[in-house]
């Protein structure tokens, strides 16, 4: 498995779950000299940056891109995939593709997150889960075409109504039918919802492409009460070999949010 590290150049995340902020150069330095192998990208859309400054960042400090998000899409702009109004679901996926073509320049999948949206009513809640599985399919072979994957990311009860739980997020990708689609077990969201991490991280199997690495209370990976230990064993088990990505809150502050995830990732994995 590799180490990664989160970083938001979006303003409207603030407060939100992500390692460095704001400065990607200085987090790709901070990150290159704690020895991570790689970033994971929070970015308001894609000429946020330029991609001759990543390219020169993550080469100057030896990383590479493990994946981009694409919550800004929600919080920025109020996109879901999974709006009544068709007109907002063309401008998500729309959204959606750019993001892809500007990872797939660093070789990097793209994340489907809080853009799921959520359900207005229990009773909406099927026909959003179809909107939903169409969109997935539809993006997953946009980022197929550019041999990336796209990384979809079951949330908890406090932020959709779609899927909670890795089983709900593999029964969502039965109806999507596209081999280039994958889940993300962001363990904060998981002990939210799940009954017992390892053997949710089990079933799932080979449908985890990528993790978020954090703790129960969304510090990073030590600073709460998770047991990382049976979880590690699992991925291993499992054959995963992606990203122990941290998206935690950088607590109590970024160089020290990462330095404990390092170390954690040094002890467990
Ligand atoms: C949101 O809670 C989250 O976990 C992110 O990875 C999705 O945008
Ligand atoms: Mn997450």
């Amino acid at each position: 498995m590799k180490s990664c590290v989160t970083v938001s150049l979006v303003p409207e995340a603030k407060g939100g779950p992500f390692v460095f902020w704001d400065d990607f150069r200085a987090a790709c330095q901070s990150a290159g000299e704690l020895g991570f192998d790689a970033v994971e990208l929070f970015a308001p859309g894609p000429e946020a940056i330029s991609s001759i400054e990543i390219s020169e960042c993550l080469a100057q400090s030896n990383l590479s891109l493990a994946a981009v998000g694409t919550g800004a899409g929600w919080v920025r702009h109020r996109l879901t995939l999974t709006d009544e109004d068709p007109a907002v679901r063309t401008k998500a996926i729309q959204f959606v593709r750019s993001m892809i073509d500007f990872g797939a320049q660093f070789n990097a999948p793209t994340i489907i997150g809080s853009m799921q949206g959520r359900a207005a009513t229990a009773e909406g809640r099927g026909d959003c889960l179809k909107r939903l599985a169409e969109a997935l399919a539809e993006l997953g072979e946009y980022a197929a075409r550019q041999q990336q994957r796209l990384i979809y990311e079951p949330l908890n009860r406090y932020e959709t109504n779609l899927c909670n739980t890795l089983a709900n997020g593999c029964q969502l990708l039965d109806e999507v039918r596209q081999p280039a689609v994958c889940l993300l077990a962001d363990l904060f969201h998981m002990n939210i919802e799940e009954v017992n991490l390892a053997e949710s991280l089990r079933n799932a199997g080979s449908q985890v492409g990528h993790v978020h690495f954090v703790d129960s209370n969304r510090r990073a990976a030590g600073f709460g009460h998770l047991s990382f230990s049976p979880i590690i064993t699992t991925l291993h088990e499992i054959g995963y070999e992606g990203f122990l990505s941290a998206e935690a809150l950088s607590w109590p502050n970024p160089l020290a949010a990462a330095r404990q995830t390092i170390d954690m990732f040094h002890q467990t994995r």
